[in-house]
Parts: C-alpha cells; sequence; structure tokens
C-alpha cells in the first residue's frame, strides 16, 4: 500500500510540473515580457509543413534555435537532412543541422508519403542542392550535448518521428532532468487518425519511441490532430506572405502548392490543415492553445498501432499501463485566428539589419 501511495504522491508532482512549466510559459507570453529567447531544438522530417514551421521559428525573435536535427519520415533521410540545410540557407542563419535516424527502433521503415509530400519531400520543386553539409555529431548527440550544456534551458520541438528523442533517452537515461520541456506534433487524442483509423502519422511511424518519449518524465506537450486539424493555412495568406517578404515568402508559397493540392485532393477546403507550425507556435505563444493533462501511452502493435491513448486521472489511477504515467499537457483546443496571425506576422517580418545573416 506504501507503493501507491508513493506512485501517487509522484504523479501529483509530474501534474502540478505540467501546470507550473505551461503557466509560467503563458506568463512570459501573454505579459508581453521580453525575455531572454527560448532555446530550442527544432527535430524535424522535412517536408513541407516542417519547412513552414522551422522557418516561423527561424523568424520568432521568441526562438533562439540552437540546432535543426533530422529523421525519416516526410522524406528519405538524405532528402530531408538537404532540405533542412536548404532551409537554413534561405535565410543565412548560422544554425548547424545534425542528421539523425533513418530507420524506426523496431518496426520496419514504410516508404516516404511522397503523394503528400513530394519525392524531394519540398512539393517536387526540385531545388538545387544545399552548400553547406550536416555536422558530425548525430541528431542524438548533438540533443545531448545540446541540452547538457545548458542546463534546464532547452525545448526540444518536434515535428517527425520520435526516433531521435528515444535514441538521445538511451544514449543519456538521465536527459529529462535537463530538459526544459517537450512539445511535440504527433498524435490524435479524441479525433480519428491520419494514416489509420486511430493512427497520427509521427506517432505510426515510430511507436515504440513514441511511447518512450510519453513515458519518459520530462514535460511534454502533444499537440496532434485534435488542435491542427481545426486549422486551415490558405493559399492568399501565403501570397500575402510572399508579398511582405519575398524570399522566405516566395519558397513557402512555391513549396506549398503540391501540399494545398493534396488537401484539396482529400475535400479540405480552404487551405492546408496546420500540422507543424502549431508546435511551433506553442513554443512561441502557448496561450494560443487550450491544454489539457493526460497519462499518454502508445499502442505498439495490433490493428491500434501507433494510437495515442489518453487517459483522464480517472482512468490513471486504476492499475494498468497508463498508471504513474507522468502527465502529458495535450492541446485540444486552438484560437485560429490567433494562431493564423502569428504565423503570417512570423514569416512576413523581415529581419533589421543588424539581425542579418549571421556570420559562420
Ligand atoms: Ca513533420
Amino acid at each position: 500500500m506504501s507503493n501507491v501511495g508513493s506512485h501517487t504522491g509522484r504523479k501529483i508532482a509530474l501534474w502540478i510540473l505540467f501546470v507550473i512549466v505551461h503557466a509560467s510559459g503563458g506568463l512570459v507570453i501573454g505579459q508581453g515580457d521580453h525575455r531572454a529567447p527560448i532555446k530550442v531544438i527544432i527535430d524535424a522530417d522535412p517536408g513541407i509543413d516542417d519547412a513552414i514551421a522551422i522557418l516561423t521559428a527561424l523568424q520568432s525573435p521568441e526562438l533562439d534555435v540552437l540546432g535543426i536535427t533530422t529523421v525519416f519520415g516526410n522524406a528519405t533521410l538524405d532528402a530531408g537532412t538537404q532540405n533542412a540545410l536548404r532551409i537554413v540557407e534561405l535565410g543565412g542563419w548560422n544554425v548547424p543541422v545534425a542528421r539523425g535516424a533513418e530507420n524506426p527502433l523496431i518496426i520496419p521503415a514504410g516508404d516516404p508519403p511522397d503523394f503528400v509530400h513530394g519525392s524531394d519531400g519540398l512539393g517536387n520543386t526540385n531545388m538545387p542542392p544545399p552548400k553547406g553539409k550536416h555536422i558530425g555529431q548525430s541528431a542524438a548527440e548533438f540533443i545531448v550535448e545540446t541540452v547538457r550544456s545548458d542546463s534546464g534551458s532547452v525545448t526540444i520541438v518536434s515535428l517527425g518521428r520520435l526516433t531521435n528523442l528515444a535514441l538521445a533517452l538511451e544514449l543519456d537515461p538521465d536527459l529529462p532532468k535537463y530538459v526544459k520541456e517537450v512539445i511535440l506534433m504527433g498524435g490524435a487524442a479524441t479525433v480519428a487518425g491520419n494514416v489509420t483509423p486511430v493512427a497520427e502519422a509521427n506517432i505510426w511511424g515510430d511507436p515504440h519511441a513514441a511511447d518512450i518519449v510519453f513515458t519518459a518524465g520530462w514535460p511534454v506537450t502533444m499537440v496532434g490532430l485534435d488542435v491542427t486539424t481545426q486549422v486551415r493555412l490558405s493559399n492568399d495568406i501565403l501570397l500575402r506572405i510572399k508579398q511582405r517578404n519575398p524570399t522566405i515568402g516566395t519558397f513557402i508559397h512555391d513549396i506549398s502548392q503540391f501540399y494545398l493540392a493534396f488537401y484539396e485532393s482529400l475535400g479540405v477546403s480552404g487551405g492546408m490543415f496546420v500540422h507543424d507550425p502549431s508546435a511551433v507556435a506553442f513554443a512561441i505563444d502557448p496561450t494560443i492553445f487550450d491544454v489539457e493533462p493526460f497519462a499518454v501511452r502508445v499502442a505498439i502493435e495490433g490493428i491500434a498501432i501507433g494510437q495515442t491513448i489518453a487517459a483522464s486521472e480517472l482512468h490513471s489511477n486504476r492499475p494498468g499501463p497508463w498508471h504513474d504515467i507522468p502527465a502529458t499537457g495535450v492541446a485540444l483546443g486552438v484560437d485560429a485566428e490567433g494562431l493564423l496571425g502569428l504565423l503570417e506576422e512570423t514569416l512576413s517580418r523581415k529581419r533589421e539589419p543588424e539581425e542579418g545573416p549571421d556570420q559562420p
């Protein structure tokens, strides 16, 4: 019985931690407090919406992007890594790119969804190769070293399969103590999946890695289909960004045409769902979202493989797979206009000359 008591105590502590992390995040932005930018590592599989998300992060004065780590998913690992380098070079940012996992932890890798992102991951725009190269460290090594060197300050924003994060945890099991928080685009708690009736692509693509990340004991926010499918980014907005900030706006507009056509073919009107940029937007301004705590586990086999099963306190208090699982903040509501406004303003922002391209 004493075990039950200590479990309950730990769980309450994790619930409180979750509330503190998000309350403080809300206060910082909500009160217009100009603190130092939030340090982030972006883990991504670029990917059209990844590209928009990464550019939002790079453009945002609220965020300091310490590095981009790549993972297989929307494109092959090689194509995704090339795309990350292209994105960084687009604005002359001096941000390292670390190459990550090429395969899931356990299940076999599927083919990249070229019908969604094009065979190059950027809507078949077939852009010239980047000039730069990825760094020698792997994504997992980069994550561990960067987080450890600035303890408690670094947020990881994950926009793809969670393989790199799981590998980083394997490399350094104490990593959760040093990470500020993890914000991930993935999962579907209260709505249908987008790969199977119950599974969202990033979780389905490496369910074992996702379950490790949800149960690791660090503050996690899940920005999944519950909110990302509530918002449409239209071509009209992309055209306005292009007019105001031609270099980045033209790139985003061009890569998005293939993606917009995909959504149109699904019968989604008014633009594309805002998947990955929502996770970056949460890092910039969490007050745009309504978040509730759940104990999240991932189905790792059977027909529900990749499903994120979110248990409320009622269920997580009972013995079973959700018992004593740290609380994940699950985004269930979003201010769509607020999110679209944030994206449009951030992507349209022309950096001041003194903020111009960093010198390598
Ligand atoms: Ca992605």
